[in-house]
């Protein structure tokens, strides 16, 4: 379940988070389709609580109702249609699932499909659930039935997380119930799952999950193909739970990565260092890994903070991402956000909660797109940042090969060569660079496609020429704007 299920050739994914499902269809067919990206991951498309009290937060579709498939980003004909068009334009689809637990306790009420539920009485009639599927005093032994200690495992797999109610996987049930709801997903279309709070479940109950999974559906993927699975796993090396339990299952989510990341190009650990970036640095094995800038949770300061980049941060959140898809490390995800009012008081920010862009109704509002690509109506779109899907694109082009030509300046100034397809130079520094490098390229005159684009046959950015030695000459200024250049044999003149 390790292997992504891109088409040939695209090797990203965007989490357009929130987004609805007849936007993220029209998204595919104008932009992630033609300009190369993989895929889409989706905000949970499962029924959900309905949460007034803040209004409508996007952690309520982090509690489940039932398997429906009706949430405030639409319905299961709209997300059938989605999975359709999307796959259509060789974009896959990969679903947010949340298995581990249903809602939060001591409350009930209607979810957004309109399926009652009982989180006092354990009863999800929507699925349904009751209370003999959850685990509670005889495998969970803490006061409250909620996870406290994060160095005791079995607390962190049968205790409730954030006091939601834990489903017993260990229960056939329960385990064909939620295969059932996976299959149903693959019936659609989707290409995988990423698996929320996988930490909180053993690794066998999940196996026993995946081993119930049908392969993908035969009208878009060739016939046993399994699904993509990547699982939510917080391993930041101090708890006792290790994401090497779950590596020989699917691929991890590596949150090592952009704190990493983030001390780099926060100046608080030289580029030089970046050399030897990937396992060395604690994190998983490069096919094991998922890796990202920053997610829903870690841009708001939620779990695994340490304070990643966000694109609060453009400047130095370009750059971190420009690096993360010019490195063969990991299978990269893009962060798709939209702007909400941060209220920073004691350190904390209190409107983290804040739900997507909506209209009076509640109903989510549709990104629109501006002249120059770029999205409103609240949204960032950091997947049409010109600097980051370009660099998707090169992603793309120099996919298979290894990093050569390594050179940095002893400090923030470093470039590497993906074999003989790429060449990228980063000024994280504080002065200037003007240097003469080997980029590996054949001789001609390239398109730097951070600062334009490559179209019709000519660069509308600035324009790179590599001799017949293959070297050329970089000068960046540390006070620009985007201090990077890149080059690729997709953008040649
Ligand atoms: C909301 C309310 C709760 C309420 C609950 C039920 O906020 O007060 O009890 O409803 O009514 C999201 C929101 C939650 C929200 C929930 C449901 O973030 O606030 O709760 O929806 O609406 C752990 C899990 C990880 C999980 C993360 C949030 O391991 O799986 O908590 N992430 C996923 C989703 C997330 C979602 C859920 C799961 C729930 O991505 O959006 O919640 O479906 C340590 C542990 C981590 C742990 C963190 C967080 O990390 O290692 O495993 O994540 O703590 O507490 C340092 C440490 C590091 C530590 C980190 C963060 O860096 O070194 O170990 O700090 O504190």
């Amino acid at each position: 379940w390790s292997n992504p299920t891109c088409a040939p050739g695209r090797h990203t994914i965007t989490h357009l988070f929130e987004w609805k499902w007849s936007d993220i269809a029209a998204e595919c067919e104008r932009f992630l389709g033609p300009m190369g990206y993989c895929g889409v991951q989706i905000s949970p498309p499962s029924e959900n609580r309905i949460v007034t009290n803040p209004n409508r937060p996007w952690e309520e579709r982090y509690q489940p109702v039932s398997y429906n498939l009706v949430t405030r980003s639409g319905n299961e004909a709209d997300l059938r249609d989605m999975i359709q068009r999307c796959n259509k334009v060789n974009v896959r689809i990969y679903a947010d699932v949340v298995f581990n637990h249903m809602t939060g306790s001591g409350a009930s009420g209607t979810g957004t499909g309109g399926s009652h539920w009982d989180s006092g009485t354990l009863s999800y009639p929507g699925v349904p659930f009751s209370a003999w599927d959850f685990n509670g005093g005889t495998e969970c032994s803490t006061g409250d039935g909620g996870i406290h200690n994060y160095n005791d495992p079995n607390e962190v797999r049968n205790c409730r997380l954030l006091g939601m109610a834990d489903l017993k996987l260990s229960k056939d049930y329960v385990r064909d119930t939620v295969a059932g709801y996976l299959n149903h997903l693959i019936s659609l279309g989707v290409a995988g799952f990423r698996v929320d709070a996988a930490k909180h479940m053993w690794p066998g109950d999940l196996r026993a999950v995946f081993d119930r999974l049908h392969d993908l559906n035969t009208a878009y993927f060739t016939a046993g193909t399994k699904p993509f699975i990547y699982l939510e796993v917080i391993d930041l090396g101090n708890e006792p739970i290790k994401a090497a339990e779950y590596t020989g299952i699917a691929r991890v989510t590596d949150f090592i990565y952009g704190i990493k990341i983030a001390e780099v190009f926060r100046h608080h650990n030289q580029a030089k260092w970046l050399r030897t970036w990937g396992d060395h640095w604690g994190m998983p094995n490069s096919n094991d890994a998922v890796v990202f800038i920053d997610n829903h949770d870690t841009q708001r300061g939620h779990s695994g903070e340490g304070g990643v980049l966000t694109f609060y941060e453009p400047r130095s959140y370009k750059m971190a991402t420009e690096f993360m898809l010019a490195h063969p490390y990991g299978f990269t995800r893009v962060m798709s956000s939209y702007r909400w009012n941060r209220d920073f008081h004691d350190g904390r920010d209190h409107n983290s909660w804040m739900g997507p862009p909506h209209n009076g109704d509640m109903s989510i509002k549709s990104p629109s797109i501006q002249p120059d690509m770029s999205c409103g109506n609240g949204w960032i779109c950091e997947h049409r940042w010109r600097q980051i899907y370009n660099m998707v694109a090169f992603r793309n082009v120099v996919m298979g090969t290894t990093m050569t030509n390594w050179w940095d300046n002893g400090d923030y100034a470093i470039a590497f060569s993906r074999g003989n397809r790429g060449f990228i130079v980063i000024n994280a520094g504080t002065s200037d660079i003007n240097v003469n490098l080997q980029t590996g390229l054949s001789q001609g005159t390239y398109c730097d496609v951070i600062s334009g684009n490559y179209e019709n046959g000519s660069c509308t950015g600035n324009e790179v020429h590599v001799g017949g030695d293959g070297h050329a000459h970089f000068h960046i200024s540390s006070g620009s704007e985007d201090p990077v250049i890149a080059i690729h044999i997709g953008a040649k003149k």
